[in-house]
């Protein structure tokens, strides 16, 4: 058996999460390791390099906060940087805080086992290496386990074929090429408006369409850098009392409380507006009540008509199945106008379903198609898929898996009980929205918590069983009456590829993030007496 090293801590991931908390563990002068399965740093924008990829949140609001030198030396260059911009900041970061000494790459974790007599966790990385340590502290992101489609002979395909959260490190040539895209999820929409610009011809399957906006990217230029600079804390601090951390925020205002003209004008600003404002800035209503929400799915499907030329074709990009921004809104650039393109053709799967992939390319029940490369955007098993494909067992040999079967338990959002000494970081059950305003929170409170448990000599930490039923019963019933909770997609934890993930749950919190901010510094006040420590 090969030895272990031991560690005070390990952290699983070096993404966002992982990264900054590896920083502020050693501040803390806690030995520490953080284990990864890239090559490199960057998490979600190491492995998602498909074209088109970037931020459909404003840059500097996604940015890392906690180092004003850092917010000082690193200039944007749009308003929704792209993936090589990301990771470049990122690897920035990870030179700028020297994280990389700590760092295993090509490490991905099998299994993680707790012994509760040594009060430690034994990780084994895939090649059979061993670690221990006391507190095991997983990031291993909401959206990282990629999922290939549930179809017969994806394996017999012979020309090229990509995961787009796997794709290659060097850049794939479309000129001339015969391309399909399965999907239409976010990063189908990002794929696609890219792809078409340079592809042969594109065929893109489609079975459930999604109701996009557009995005309005632009440049920054070195004034314009300086302004939002000279904003930052003003940007950060609204970002703090938003709902879900963006820089939008749900208008007071009901749908019904305006005139139609009012309402109109309304939307029509939001739908010119860069980003998620008209999702997140809409009218308070939109999301809860059912009429309000056909009136917005109404409006946007209007736009989409006067966008694709072929009404045909603009009635299939028309979800029938859910109402606007009851699932995630994928923000395009000419997403809509690619269809207008004659080397851009859409199948509806919902009429002509697929039956296999063949060695040559797709068979649908109407046709067979030829393709150069096939673009698998069939997403993720999200949110506890990351957890599944880790052996993970807590007290008497209990495994995670098993435990969350019928969804997560968790207390709020950060342990399990059962499973001592373990914390996770955009957890289920967790904040989401703005996703690293919602890590930094996350982080800096599991780092009070080890703070704590340094400075008294606690070896032991676990959630109570109250603490999880209460926590999880609280996040269940926040989730009432959303009309996103009564749609199948990755945010209610359905995914049709995955076996036992049919059935829709409650896997992320949804209430706002100011209200989890408190109800967690609660905790801390209390000296985390809600906690068995020992
Ligand atoms: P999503 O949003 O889960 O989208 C996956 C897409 O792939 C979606 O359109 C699915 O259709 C489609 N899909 C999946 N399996 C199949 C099969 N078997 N046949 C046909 N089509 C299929 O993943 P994304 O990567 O786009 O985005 C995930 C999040 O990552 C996103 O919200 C961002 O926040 C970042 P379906 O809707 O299931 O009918």
């Amino acid at each position: 058996m090969a030895t272990s090293k031991q560690y005070d801590a390990i952290i699983i991931g070096a993404g966002m999460s992982g990264l900054y908390q590896l920083h502020r563990l050693r501040e803390l002068g806690l030995s520490v390791r953080l284990l990864e399965a890239g090559t490199g740093v960057g998490g979600t924008w190491y492995w998602n390099r498909y074209p088109g990829a970037r931020f459909d949140s404003e840059s500097y609001s996604y940015a890392y906060s906690f180092s004003r030198e850092l917010l000082d030396e690193w200039d944007w260059g749009e308003h929704f940087a792209g993936q090589p911009e990301t990771l470049r900041y990122l690897n920035h970061v990870a030179d700028k805080f020297d994280l990389r000494r700590d760092i295993e790459f090509r490490s991905r974790v099998a299994a993680a086992h707790y012994d509760d007599e040594t009060r430690t966790w034994d990780i084994r990385v895939e090649d059979g290496e061993r670690f221990t340590c006391r507190f095991m502290i997983t990031a291993v992101g909401p959206l990282s386990a990629p999922t290939l489609p549930a179809i017969e002979g994806v394996e017999d395909f012979t020309g090229q074929s990509f995961h787009t959260a796997r794709w290659p490190h060097q850049p794939v040539d479309f000129a001339g090429k015969r391309v399909a895209v399965i999907g239409t999820g976010a990063t189908a929409v990002q794929t696609i408006q890219e792809v078409a610009k340079t592809v042969g011809q594109l065929t893109v399957f489609q079975r459930t369409p999604n109701w996009c906006a557009p995005l309005h990217n632009a440049k920054i230029g070195p004034e314009e850098m300086v302004r939002l600079r000279a904003g930052y804390p003003e940007m950060f601090q609204r970002c703090q009392e938003t709902f879900s951390c963006f820089i939008h925020t749900m208008d007071p205002r009901g749908t019904f409380e305006v005139t139609p003209e009012e309402r109109e004008a309304f939307w029509e600003k939001l739908y010119g507006e860069p980003g998620f404002g008209i999702w997140q800035g809409n009218f308070r209503d939109m999301l809860t009540d059912r009429r309000a929400n056909a009136l917005i799915s109404e409006f946007v499907a209007g736009k989409i008509r006067q966008r694709v030329k072929d009404p045909a074709t603009a009635e299939k990009l028309i979800p029938r199945n859910h109402g606007f921004g009851t699932r995630r809104v994928p923000l395009e650039t000419r997403y809509y106008e690619a269809y207008n393109q004659p080397n851009v053709r859409l199948v509806d799967l919902l009429e002509t379903p697929i039956q296999r992939i063949t060695p040559a390319g797709i068979r649908t029940s109407d046709a067979e198609y030829e393709f150069d490369i096939i673009v698998y955007a069939t997403g993720f098993d999200a949110v506890t898929g990351s957890f599944d494909r880790i052996d993970i067992r807590g007290l008497g040999g209990q495994r995670l898996k098993e435990r969350w079967r019928h969804g997560p338990e968790t207390y709020l959002g950060v342990m399990v009980n059962g499973f001592p000494n373990m914390m996770m970081l955009i957890g289920p059950h967790m904040a989401l929205g703005n996703i690293p305003r919602s890590i930094e929170y996350n982080v800096d409170w599991v780092s009070g918590l080890m703070r704590h448990v340094r400075d008294r000599d606690i070896s032991r930490v676990e959630a109570t069983e109250a603490g999880v039923t209460t926590w999880t019963d609280h996040v269940k019933t926040l989730g009432e009456g959303l009309l996103s909770n009564e749609v199948d997609s990755w945010m209610t934890g359905v995914n049709r590829n995955v076996e036992g993930k049919q059935v829709r749950i409650v896997n992320r919190y949804s209430g706002s993030a100011p209200a989890y901010r408190a109800r967690c510094d609660e905790v801390a006040a209390d000296c985390y007496g809600e906690l068995s420590l020992g």
